[in-house]
């Protein structure tokens, strides 16, 4: 036995009363044998043995509360002379809203202010264009007549802006035999713009499914044949890499600024240099928010009492950052950092820390939120997880009864009771073998990927919260639910190889090629066709009619799939490859300010 404890042991014992044995675990780390003795399940306890514990084998944390404090701001001297600028410029941009008259010009200004991330100053001035332009949109479309680019961007502002319109705003672009036409001046611009609106599909539109494969295959035939400027040329592979209507919006905006950045035409000057400022300015605001919370984060001190889990500070504010970008969602940001770094806590916990005895305590203790039992019956590790949980939930609902009177707190319980409960059925399936159909796995994973905590707690952060809002959150379920699967199902195609070779349970590849019998790859793609469907599911529920708090709320629950593109597009750029893509966007949206 003693032979193979050193093997197979890796000394994460009772962390809390050895904490210096974490060290040569560390130092294994990423060595073949280390790995595969580490796939043995937790074995059970005899009387006084440790349980023998996986790892993750995590990278420490790259942004120490240390480094996150050493950020600086622009002086205040300095930002008030900005907002001076800043605010000369915004009263030139309302200008120019309300001054245009070209229903293309009006559009295509619309777009750059979005494009920009400075669309939240004009809010209203916005709306009430978009809906002059849909109350008469016969006649507005006519007068497009055949400018393809314009069309375009109509439709998919509209609909991207809760209008709705149809796809038959196309007809005029095809033939008798259906096939699109396009004539050759406005092709790129106008093929671009077709493309990105064909995103906002919906199930059953056959039109729009036709005009992405048409768009697609003919934007890659201009990438092949090489011509056209660089500007454009980027612009174009930028959009095949990925349509705007999947990306994190945030990193969305610092790359749109740096490309009309580096093009002389196309964008006004004016709203080049209100961008920039702008930007930077919300980069301070950032900067002040991932400071305070990184400070709440190592007070907690949780991981150093608990060294083997993920330590995702600055990763969470971002993926927060993704979900509500507006200076005013700052409520929606702290909260979301939070929870995100106690979803990764507990979710590692579940999947490779903890024995099924354990996780069958944790959860029972999470259904009852029985603080005194809690501390009587918990594991050392698990007390002060569940501690710091409880007391996160109670400031949470603390703060919303304080500003709003309303106690959110008995929803929250069940919620996270929910949450745990997702998470041992995981646990259950992986201990048993079990592998469930694709559908009993999704059914719970777009649980137990934290989507309903995630989108209550947006919900709640919303200052304008009534009780009658409150009640009509259920109303919401087709909206969670399908951003919901897609987190999981981005997840699952970025963070399954690694976990599938440490051991876990079966994930929706794995579940899907049980079921039908077929490779790895074979599911993967299927999985692919299935995210399409669910975006098309997510475009059709954006469309639904409006409660007041429906389109910070929409726009969440849309952007949470969005984030999950980016975080797990190449991998998993949360757990594993933190100094990749995640990092360099930490950078550019939380430290580097734009060169003015
Ligand atoms: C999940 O990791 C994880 F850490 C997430 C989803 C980050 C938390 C982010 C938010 C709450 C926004 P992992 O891949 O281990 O999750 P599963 O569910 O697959 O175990
Ligand atoms: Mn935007
Ligand atoms: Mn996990
Ligand atoms: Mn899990
Ligand atoms: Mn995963």
């Amino acid at each position: 036995t003693r032979q193979a404890m050193s093997i197979c042991a890796p000394p994460i014992i009772s962390v809390l009363s050895r904490r210096q044995m974490i060290i040569p675990a560390i130092e294994h780390r990423g060595r073949q044998m280390f790995r595969r003795t580490l796939q043995v399940r937790s074995c059970s306890t005899t009387n006084n043995v440790a349980p023998l514990r996986r790892s993750g084998n995590y990278q420490p944390s790259i942004w120490t509360d240390e480094r996150v404090q050493s950020l600086t701001s622009t002086s205040t001297e300095q930002r008030e002379e900005k907002r001076e600028r800043i605010n000369v410029l915004k009263e030139q941009t309302r200008n120019l809203i309300l001054e245009q008259q070209q229903v293309a010009e009006q559009l295509r200004l619309i777009d750059h202010l979005q494009q920009l991330g400075v669309a939240y100053h004009f809010k209203d001035e916005i709306a009430d264009v978009l809906s002059r332009l849909h109350a008469s949109l016969d006649g507005v479309s006519s007068q497009l007549e055949d400018d393809l680019h314009a069309t375009a961007l109509l439709f998919r502002l509209l609909r991207a802006n809760g209008f709705s319109v149809s796809q038959d705003l196309f007809e005029t672009f095809r033939d008798e035999k259906g096939n699109f036409e396009v004539r050759c001046e406005d092709q790129i611009g106008g093929l671009l713009s077709l493309y990105e609106a064909s995103y906002l599909e919906k199930e059953g539109e056959i039109l729009l499914k036709e005009a992405m494969d048409f768009a697609t295959e003919k934007l890659k035939g201009f990438m092949e044949e090489g011509s056209g400027s660089l500007g454009l040329r980027e612009q174009v592979a930028h959009a095949l890499q990925l349509p705007l209507n999947r990306r994190m919006e945030r990193v969305q905006h610092r790359w749109f600024i740096e490309a009309c950045n580096g093009s002389d035409d196309a964008i006004n000057p004016l709203l080049l240099e209100f961008a920039k400022l702008d930007f930077n300015l919300v980069q301070d605001m950032y900067k002040g928010e991932l400071r305070e919370l990184s400070r709440w984060w190592s007070g907690l001190g949780l991981l150093e009492k608990l060294p083997s889990f993920r330590d995702r500070l600055a990763e969470s504010y971002l993926w927060a950052v993704g979900f509500a970008y507006e200076p005013d969602s700052w409520r929606c940001r702290m909260i979301q950092t939070k929870i995100c770094c106690f979803i990764t806590l507990i979710d590692d916990i579940y999947d490779v820390y903890g024995t099924l005895d354990e996780l069958q305590l944790f959860t029972d203790v999470v259904d009852r939120w029985d603080l005194i039992n809690a501390m009587d019956k918990l594991p050392e590790y698990m007390k002060l997880c569940f501690f710091a949980l409880y007391n996160m939930v109670h400031e949470e609902g603390y703060r919303v009864m304080k500003e709003t009177g309303l106690d959110i707190v008995p929803d929250l319980k069940r919620r996270w009771g929910n949450q745990c409960k997702s998470y041992l059925k995981e646990a259950k399936w992986f201990h048993h073998g079990h592998t469930p159909t694709l559908e009993e796995y999704l059914e719970n994973g777009w649980v137990s990927i934290s989507t309903p905590i995630l989108l209550f707690h947006a919900y709640c952060a919303d200052k304008g919260l009534t009780e009658e809002a409150l009640k009509s959150f259920p109303t919401y379920y087709p909206i969670t639910r399908s951003s919901g699967t897609l987190f999981r199902l981005y997840d699952d195609m970025g963070t399954s190889t690694h976990e599938i070779a440490r051991g876990d349970v079966a994930k929706c590849i794995q579940c899907y090629m049980q079921e039908k019998g077929i490779s790895e790859e074979a599911a993967r793609k299927g999985i692919r066709e299935l995210m399409r469907k669910y975006w098309r599911e997510l475009n059709e529920y954006r469309s639904w009619d409006s409660h007041p708090l429906e389109e910070y709320f929409k726009n969440v629950a849309i952007n949470i799939p969005r984030s999950a593109n980016f975080f797990y597009e190449n991998g998993d750029g949360f757990g594993e490859a933190v100094d990749g893509e995640t990092k360099s966007q930490i950078i550019s949206l939380f430290f580097e300010p734009i060169q003015i």
